[in-house]
């Protein structure tokens, strides 16, 4: 039996603590946050909302005299309205808005020790899920965002008018350095824009980091010099701690790479200081989101993925993976491209339908570009056009390692997918119907 104390319904008194009030008008400078929230059996999901503002903003558990001490009126995030979510009895859509004086500048460590800080584990609520935020333009304007973003980084490649192709390099653990490279070669010559480190891929014994970067940009400029395009590897500078992060992104940088690579579980304070680095020194910087799915996946616990993207964006990452739909991995049409929208629109407009619970202006911050990856092979280009659209990276790790014919195959198989499928985009041709025939014709004139 639990001990009975303010957590339990009914004695809760956060709404009577101020943070709660259906007639406050969210400021434009609020930072506003809607939780799918699920009370406990017996607690008044008003009281609960109210208990998420408070746990998320200023409170503790009771009134604490230390209050009278500050402008606690400005600092108390408010629950301002309390929806039923549709369709699913004992959910509830609450809204809550934050003063941003709340909010360090420039730190999305300081903004999710707060919005998802305590409060998940909060005995009151069964489940808690953080499904959007709308970030003010003040607020958004102490971020640096992509230092690169779509436009340079077409620039710098100088490919334009279509997707950008790449393969994760397979299998994802314990090929030595020479083959590894041998690997980034093939695909690169046979038609792909980029290859890319798989998330686990660090500093093992069967391959060291510094063999691993020494034999891909080898690959890289014999692959530029064999087709006389820009290409790229994604050299992943993951590490144990920040040093060692910097040195390998150092390295990268004298052997003439483009981009590196960072997993999202490196944190969001390593994510930001590299994303600095990587502004100061022109380098494109790629983000495996290794991870989410623990606490994005789950409808009703966890963190909308819509949420990450927005995040990701402020702190400055070039390229984010944002789902496929068609491949192995979980995701629907229209969520997926409500995070697509994130990535690549200065203007979010609401759109319930793909998961966008408010407006967002992004000012002038550089546009994210999205990554589909996970499952996904040339036969599926026109769906993967049609879904996702043209300013995107689309990789086949399995779907070009695991060409019958061999690597080199596999990446011309997906140029030449790739191509065909824009070109009847183009000629105005109903390329998403037409599709298999499509890629039966492009098959056939490489045969
Ligand atoms: C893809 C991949 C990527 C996932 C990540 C893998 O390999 O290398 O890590 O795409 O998922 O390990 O599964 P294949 P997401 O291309 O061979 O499937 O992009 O959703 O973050
Ligand atoms: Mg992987």
């Amino acid at each position: 039996t639990q001990r009975k104390g303010r957590y339990d319904a009914g004695v809760m008194k956060y709404k009577e603590m101020g943070y709660f009030d259906l007639d406050y008008q969210p400021k434009d400078t609020d930072v506003l946050a809607v939780f799918r929230i699920t009370p406990q059996d017996g607690v008044d999901a008003e009281e609960a909302a109210a208990a998420v503002a408070g746990e998320s903003s200023t409170a503790t558990w009771t009134v604490v005299w230390t209050d009278r001490l500050t402008a606690c009126e400005n600092y108390r995030a408010k629950a301002y309205r309390v929806d039923p979510v549709p369709g699913t009895p004992g959910q509830w859509f609450a809204y809550i808005a934050y003063d941003i004086e709340l909010f360090e500048p420039d730190s999305i460590v300081n903004l999710s020790a707060s919005i998802i800080g305590n409060v998940f584990g909060f005995k009151p609520l069964k489940a808690l899920r953080l499904e959007d935020m709308r970030l003010p333009i003040s607020y958004v304007k102490t971020f640096h965002g992509p230092a690169t973003g779509i436009v340079v980084e077409r620039e710098r490649l100088d490919k334009f008018g279509r997707p950008l192709l790449g393969a994760t390099v397979k299998p994802k653990l314990g090929l030595s350095g020479r083959n590894y490279g041998r690997v980034v070669y093939e695909a690169l010559k046979g038609g792909l824009d980029f290859t890319k480190d798989d998330e686990n891929i660090n500093s093992q014994n069967f391959m060291h980091w510094r063999d691993r970067f020494l034999y891909c940009m080898e690959a890289v400029n014999r692959a530029q010099a064999m087709t006389g395009e820009v290409k790229g590897t994604y050299l992943n500078v993951s590490a144990g701690d920040m040093e060692q992060i910097y040195e390998r992104a150092e390295f990268a940088k004298q052997l003439g790479s483009t981009i590196i690579m960072i997993d999202l579980v490196i944190g969001y304070s390593a994510i930001q200081s590299i994303a600095k680095w990587a502004r100061r020194n022109d380098m494109i910087l790629h983000l495996h989101r290794a991870g989410h799915s623990t606490y994005t996946r789950q409808k009703t616990h966890g963190v909308s993925f819509r949420v990450i993207a927005k995040w990701m964006r402020l702190a400055g990452v070039d390229h984010i993976h944002a789902g496929t739909v068609v491949g192995k991995l979980e995701g629907d049409p229209a969520t997926t491209k409500g995070y697509y929208d994130i990535c690549r629109e200065q203007f979010n407009p609401m759109a319930l339908q793909n998961g966008l619970f408010f407006d967002q202006d992004w000012g002038g911050m550089r546009k994210l570009m999205p990554v589909a990856s996970g499952g996904i092979h040339a036969g599926q280009m026109h769906q993967l056009l049609h879904l996702l659209g043209e300013d995107c990276v689309l990789q086949f790790g399995g779907g070009t390692i695991g060409h019958p014919q061999g690597i080199a195959a596999g990446a011309t198989a997906n140029r030449v997918a790739l191509e065909a499928m824009v070109l009847a985009r183009n000629e105005g041709r109903d390329y998403l119907n037409e599709g298999p025939e499509i890629l039966a014709a492009a098959a056939k004139s490489c045969a």
